[in-house]
């Protein structure tokens, strides 16, 4: 039975994909993380898809990577099955990708919020890397991603001692954008999600790659591949279009050329 649901359309331009294992919390097994990449990649290549949503339900986004089904496996187990590069699959993504968070993001979970390019979460969300406590450490981007984002001595803390934070923790400290009452979640992710499928779809993906950069390029370097993307944009029929569309003081219609 897949554990994944897809809706194609929920808003103009929007997928909707949702995590349902309940059972265990939504924890990240081989087959979901397989079917969740594939379909990832498939929907980015989907020309009627602009902008993607990743939720779990009320109780949980994600508890982690599958403890049970990793509990016995070595070390070779875990490098034949490369399981990383799926993760990297999802990093590659040209289209953004916005998690929606309620309950526990914890382990894969968070390190799978925090691969997506936005996240709101609702007041309910709880985040952690509690992996120490279970005799390891993050494996899929924690120790880096959330360094990044919530700086070295707090990501030390959380790291180190395995504990959650909040959503409003998360929100003071920039990992997630907006942390709203629990009802409203799901419906304010998929807001944000039609705006920007609202937009030139090639600006939008120029823009989520240069974004990127700053995590990863120095200063200079990220200004440099920025310009070039700017440039790229004046090649777009939508860069006419849509200065030709103020100065005559009307909406654009985007073609995505
Ligand atoms: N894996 C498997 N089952 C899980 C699970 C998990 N991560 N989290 C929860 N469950 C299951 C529980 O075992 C329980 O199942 P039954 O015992 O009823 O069969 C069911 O979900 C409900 O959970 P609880 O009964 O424990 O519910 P509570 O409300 O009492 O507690 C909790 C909720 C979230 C505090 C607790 O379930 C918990 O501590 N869960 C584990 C959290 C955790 O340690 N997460 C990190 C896992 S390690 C990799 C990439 C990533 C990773 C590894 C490799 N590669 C690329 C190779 C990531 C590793 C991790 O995430």
């Amino acid at each position: 039975m897949s554990h994944l649901l897809v809706e194609k359309g929920v808003k103009p331009g929007v997928a909707l994909l949702r995590l349902n294992r309940p059972e265990s919390l939504n924890a990240l097994n081989r087959a979901l993380v397989a079917e969740l990449t594939d379909t990832l990649v498939r929907l980015d290549n989907d020309p009627e898809v602009r902008v993607m949503v990743l939720t779990g339900d009320e109780r949980a986004f994600a508890a982690g990577a599958d403890i049970k089904e990793m509990a016995e496996d070595s070390a070779v187990d875990m490098l034949l099955l490369d399981q990383f590069q799926r993760w990297d699959q999802i990093k590659r993504l040209k289209k953004p990708l916005i998690a929606a968070v309620s309950g526990y993001a914890l382990g894969g979970g968070c390190e799978l919020a925090m691969l997506c390019d936005i996240i709101i979460a609702s007041e309910t969300a709880q985040f952690g890397q509690p992996e120490i406590k279970i005799g390891v450490i993050p494996g899929a981007g924690g120790t880096q991603r959330l360094t990044r984002a919530i700086g070295k001595s707090r990501a030390m803390e959380y790291i180190l001692t395995g504990r959650f934070f909040s959503a409003k923790q998360a929100e003071s400290w920039g990992l997630v954008s907006r942390v709203v009452p629990p009802e409203l979640y799901l419906e304010e992710a998929l807001n944000l999600a039609a705006e920007i499928a609202s937009m030139p779809p090639i600006a939008v993906q120029m823009a989520k790659q240069a974004v990127n950069k700053a995590y990863e390029l120095s200063l200079e370097e990220g200004l440099h591949f920025e310009r070039k993307n700017f440039y790229l944009l004046f090649a777009t029929n939508d860069q006419k279009e849509g200065m030709r569309a103020f100065m005559e003081k009307r909406p654009p219609t985007w073609q995505g050329k």
